[in-house]
């Protein structure tokens, strides 16, 4: 863990909140609020101010990264939990907006990839919310279909706009506010700042509890700093990871399809088709950051003047990780940690323990489950993850804290055909990752001895039952709710970013394990499952699977 400065690792308490704590005296915010349905007499419910972020890596917060300046959000860590092991199960902006919403994995809820505009039939959480006394408000991306900027079920007050929406105003550009047309006035990170203050002051029932959903554009390609930003980073040295380097220690043991992907749309050598350094990139990536960072300044401090912060949760996070050079890759979509990780403050102060990190791992998926519990709302059949409210109030200590194996899915889309159709699963720190549809090597990581991920352990015969477990459970969890694996796709409009840049990096040549001599007698070996017994004849230099002999030759 890249954690610094004040923070201490594990909790430090266990607190024993949950129900005790809904029934203690109700602060003077939620006075003479009338209890819920299914709620303990007495019980108060929680307001909800949930923060997600666009592409923000996990790191990219000033208490993690001393370079990068977000002295709000380390106000949100310093009365809050941050929570490093916190990942998402698909790693693109769609799928996984959609499971935080659904509490759904990808290939439930359909929504596969960022072409999909498939919504029908899904549940938004906040509709559970509403039915148990809630007001809700969503202002920002929303990012699923490409139809309509709409208001959705569940929400009862909407401030979006098409797709990836813009940083900045322009002729014709309107944001889509409760149902009607209003032209966007101003650089988007405010402007949906001012929207969810006025929405606080003015246009809620105060008499209820709320959920603000804030879903900021930014720190979206191509990021675009507010003027006062502008030249914020102009001074600063910001690194990137050293696998970022074209070495043959960085790639050894990688699939082929990381080195062919470094000279890509995707890749550090030609980085969205431009010949950007990273470095100088992120400049801008950060200093876009930093009206983020206002925004939560302004939140807290709405909070803290009215009272209700005692009341209110923060949650801050991110729909995706981002990478930055790290193996060579930037952006998203595959299992590296880079691209799963994503920062996570929660900041509840009395619900909360103040100042702590929490190694604690949840996900994505257990985001709207832990909402639910928060509200004391019964889950629906349909949610796929668990509550993470004790690990995060501390009631359950990370110690003592088991998560489930984590899964994560992500399917090929043809725009960007360099990451293939991935899989993978983590338990107890070990991570294993296959590619589907593509001719390649899969991966095996201790992440506890290796979190930088540079030690394929995938032939390594020590890890043979490791292997063989997780391939095994990996298969069994990507069933469907209908028991069903099915690796879907969408239509073609063009063929997608192809190109490269002709001066960088070429194609990867197969792993050197690969290339043998014509006929050899273990050559039907690969044909049958891996085992102790193959290994032992493999050791032994024999092969595991005498050839007939109409199959020998000499
Ligand atoms: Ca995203």
């Amino acid at each position: 863990m890249r954690t610094r400065a004040w923070l201490v690792l594990g909790v430090p308490v266990a607190w024993a909140i949950g129900s005790a704590h809904f029934q203690a005296a109700a602060p003077a915010a939620a006075a003479g609020r009338p209890a819920l349905q299914g709620q303990a007499p007495g019980a108060h419910p929680r307001n909800v101010v949930f923060i997600l972020i666009d592409d923000l890596r996990y790191d990219g917060m000033g208490f993690v990264q001393p370079e990068v300046k977000t002295p709000n959000i380390d106000r949100l860590a310093r009365g809050g939990a941050y929570f490093p092991h916190t990942l998402v199960t698909s790693s693109l902006c769609s799928p996984s907006r959609a499971t935080i919403l659904t509490g759904r994995t990808t290939r439930n809820h359909r929504i596969v990839d960022n072409n999909d505009s498939s919504e029908e039939g899904l549940v938004f959480f906040p509709s559970y919310l509403q039915r148990a006394g809630y007001q809700t408000a969503f202002l920002g991306k929303w990012h699923m279909g490409q139809t309509s900027d709409g208001p959705r079920p569940g929400f009862d007050k909407w401030v979006s706009f098409m797709g990836q929406g813009e940083y900045y105003p322009r002729e014709g550009l309107n944001l889509n506010v409760d149902g009607r047309r209003v032209p966007q006035k101003g650089y988007i990170t405010d402007e949906l700042t001012d929207y969810a203050l006025e929405w606080l002051r003015k246009q809620r029932d105060p008499r209820k509890p709320f959920f603000l959903y804030l879903s900021h554009k930014a720190v979206h390609t191509d990021p675009l700093p507010a003027p006062r930003h502008a030249h914020q980073y102009d001074a600063t040295a910001l690194r990137i990871p050293a696998s970022a380097a074209n070495t043959p220690e960085n790639y050894r043991g990688k699939p082929m399809w990381v080195y062919n992907q470094r000279n890509t749309w995707h890749g550090v050598d030609f980085p969205y088709h431009t010949d950007v350094k990273m470095t100088e990139y992120l400049k801008g990536y950060y200093a876009t950051l930093s009206a983020v960072d206002d925004s939560v300044g302004r939140l807290l401090d709405y909070l803290k003047d009215t009272g209700l912060e005692r009341d209110t949760m923060i949650v801050f996070t991110s729909d995706n990780g981002f990478l930055i050079g790290d193996h060579g890759l930037i952006d998203k979509r595959n299992a590296y940690e880079g691209s799963i990780r994503i920062p996570m403050v929660v900041y509840a102060p009395g619900l909360v323990p103040a100042g702590v990190t929490n190694p604690g791992r949840f996900s994505t998926l257990d985001l709207a489950p832990t909402f639910l519990d928060l509200a004391q709302v019964a889950n629906p059949p349909q949610f796929e993850g668990h509550s993470a409210l004790p690990l995060w109030t501390g009631r359950v200590a990370a110690g003592d804290w088991k998560p489930e194996d984590f899964v994560y899915e992500y399917y090929w889309e043809w725009n960007f055909p360099m990451t293939p159709t991935t899989f993978a699963i983590e338990r107890d720190r070990m991570k294993y990752v296959q590619y589907h549809g593509v001719y390649d090597i899969e991966e095996l990581y201790d992440l506890a001895q290796d979190p930088d991920e540079m030690r394929n352990l995938i032939d390594d015969p020590s890890q043979l039952q490791t292997k063989i477990a997780l391939r095994k459970a990996l298969f069994e969890k990507l069933a469907d709710a209908r028991g069903q694996r099915a690796v879907p796709f969408t239509g073609r409009f063009s063929r997608g970013v192809v190109r490269r840049n002709r001066g960088a990096s070429g194609a990867a040549p197969f792993p050197d394990a690969w290339l043998v001599e014509p006929n050899r007698p273990d050559r039907f070996d690969d044909l049958f499952p891996d085992s102790e017994a193959k290994l032992q004849a493999e050791r032994e230099g024999r092969p595991f699977f005498p050839l007939p002999p109409s199959a020998r030759r000499q």
